[in-house]
């Protein structure tokens, strides 16, 4: 399946072809990136069977809203000099990656702008000590930076072969990104819109794109990265989704420490020492301390 708009969704054919479909029931809600099987019903099909899946990327913003993709092979993590990125949101993004057991990439976009491309950079430096893949970038420079090419062969070379979910917010280079790999992408993103919502009240959607002529790259884009819910979550599964916490999570006394008070505790002991080889940074507890408060609220 390569795009969703609510009960409408695209199935895409051996051929190529995009063909509109519809769940049979309510139990079978295709994601982006499942494989289906599915049965022509007049002009449009009915999707009768999902294929198991390898994984599913999950955000839960408010109760009732879900977001997935199916089958990914990686998610690419698109910040940028600027705006200034939001700390917590990547935070967040990094959880619900590691949650799923999918690998996250980090990309800081608009290396051109040196002295926010720096600040942003040193900003990161935890998490490329955690061991996240990060790369800088420069997707659509300005004419007149000193160096002009495009600094994305490196991306390339990541995405290669593999589904790729975007993520991030508004401002980073998630069009420029699509418009670059994908030179249709404009065109195409229009039909799918004709397709599914004539005349219909409808929120932008998830679509899959192909980057290639053969169809084995492809980029997922999808909205809504600003309130990035982690409601699927439980509070006490945090640290161990937190690769600096879990670190030091191991050396607590109590098995079931929420490392908020407890003695014997080896994440507030990093933090108060700031002496282990993976240091827990204030900003990173703070962050821990707000999701493990938020999640912890009565749950439904
Ligand atoms: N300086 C600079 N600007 C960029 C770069 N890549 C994208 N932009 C600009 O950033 C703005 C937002 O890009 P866009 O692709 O619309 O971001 P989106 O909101 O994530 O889809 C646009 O004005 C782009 O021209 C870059 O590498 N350097
Ligand atoms: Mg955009
Ligand atoms: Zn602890």
């Amino acid at each position: 399946m390569v795009a969703g708009f609510g009960r409408h969704v695209l199935v895409e054919i051996a051929d190529g072809q995009r063909i509109i479909c519809h769940p049979r029931g309510k139990k079978s809600q295709a994601l982006v990136g499942d494989k289906v099987r599915w049965l022509p019903s007049e002009d449009e099909g009915t999707i009768e069977k999902i294929d198991e899946r390898s994984n599913v990327f999950y955000r839960q913003d408010e109760l009732r809203t879900k977001s997935f993709a199916a089958n990914l092979d990686q998610i690419l993590i698109l910040i940028a000099a600027e705006p200034e990125f939001s700390e917590s949101q990547l935070t967040r993004a990094l959880i619900a990656a590691e949650a799923a057991g999918i690998t996250p990439i980090i990309a800081l976009n608009k290396s051109d702008l040196i002295e926010p491309f720096g600040r942003a950079w040193t900003r990161l430096a935890p998490y490329r000590s955690m061991g996240y893949p990060m790369l800088p970038l420069a997707i659509k420079p300005k004419t007149d930076a000193p160096e002009s090419a495009t600094q994305t062969d490196e991306l390339m070379a990541l995405l290669k072969d593999k589904k790729t979910l975007v993520l991030g917010p508004s401002g980073s280079g998630k069009s420029s990104l699509t418009n670059l790999l994908i030179p249709s992408a404009k065109v195409l993103t229009a039909e799918i819109s004709q397709a599914l919502n004539s005349g219909r009240h409808t929120t932008t959607s998830t679509t899959l794109y192909w980057v290639d002529a053969n169809r084995n790259t492809a980029l997922i884009d999808s909205p809504g990265f600003q309130e990035f819910g982690l409601h699927h979550i439980e509070p006490m599964q945090l640290a161990q989704l937190m690769p600096d916490f879990k670190a030091h999570a191991q050396n607590c006394k109590f098995y079931n420490c929420t490392h908020l008070h407890e003695p014997g505790c080896g994440v507030i002991s990093e933090v108060k020492s700031g002496a282990g080889p993976i240091n827990i940074g204030a900003n990173r507890y703070r962050l821990y301390s707000e999701l493990f408060a938020e999640l912890s609220q009565t749950r439904y």
